[in-house]
């Protein structure tokens, strides 16, 4: 279930949308997008009550849709709004701790080493992110590139619980980072900048669902 959740993970906050959100949100979701993750980052985020409010209309829609509804790095929020799961990278809390925070709940580890991934998996994560994959310029403090190369390495080394790659991914990348090993993309910008969020997710969903 969690490898299907993966397929088409669409990662946004207010600051990566020219739209509003919400319609971002549904309309990815029409095009196929298989879990959404609110990540309220950046110089322009929403801080306070607004950020709540934005992430509680985002999980209403997913939860309408039953798509699973995952917050980054904010475990008190992801409780608050009873999220479906929580995101965390390297340099948050430790994913042993946010695993005894949120019980049952998806847990999402980022990992840029094979170490790094093993030592998610011992901690508790559902699956691991990993990337960047491709240069993205989404993120600020992005690790150096690393090609789908490492997600190649991470199953070679064994690692065989669910991957989610990131950084950079389009429709004519996402086939070659799911033929490298990962369960599927997750995406920022492919998506929410494209001119139509929904023919974009539609088209990352379907080279995605190649293999
Ligand atoms: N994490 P886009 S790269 C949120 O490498 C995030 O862990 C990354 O955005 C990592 O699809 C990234 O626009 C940004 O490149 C992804």
């Amino acid at each position: 279930m969690m490898r299907q959740h993966l397929r088409m993970y669409l990662v946004l906050g207010s600051v990566n949308c020219i739209a509003e959100p919400e319609w971002v949100v549904q309309e990815a979701i029409v095009g196929g997008a298989t879990m959404v993750q609110f990540r309220e980052k950046g110089r322009a985020a929403l801080t306070g009550e607004p950020r709540i409010q934005l992430a509680r209309r985002i999980r209403n829609l997913c939860r309408q849709a039953g798509v699973p509804f995952i917050v980054n790095d904010d475990v008190g929020l992801a409780l608050k709004l009873n999220a479906d799961g929580v995101h965390i990278g390297q340099d948050d809390e430790s994913a042993a701790s946010v695993r005894e925070r949120i019980g049952k709940r998806i847990l999402g580890v980022s990992a840029h080493t094979i170490e790094e991934a093993r030592r998610a998996i011992l901690h508790g994560a559902d699956y691991i992110g990993v990337g960047p994959i491709y240069p993205t310029v989404s993120k600020e403090d992005a690790k150096p590139v690393q090609g789908p190369g490492l997600l190649r390495a991470m199953r070679a080394a064994g690692i065989d619980m669910p991957i989610v790659g990131i950084g950079g991914i389009t429709a004519e990348k996402a086939e070659e980072v799911v033929g490298a090993g990962a369960d599927g993309v997750a995406v920022i910008s492919a998506v929410t900048a494209a001119g139509s969020v929904r023919d974009a997710a539609a088209s990352i969903r379907a080279k995605a669902d190649v293999i």
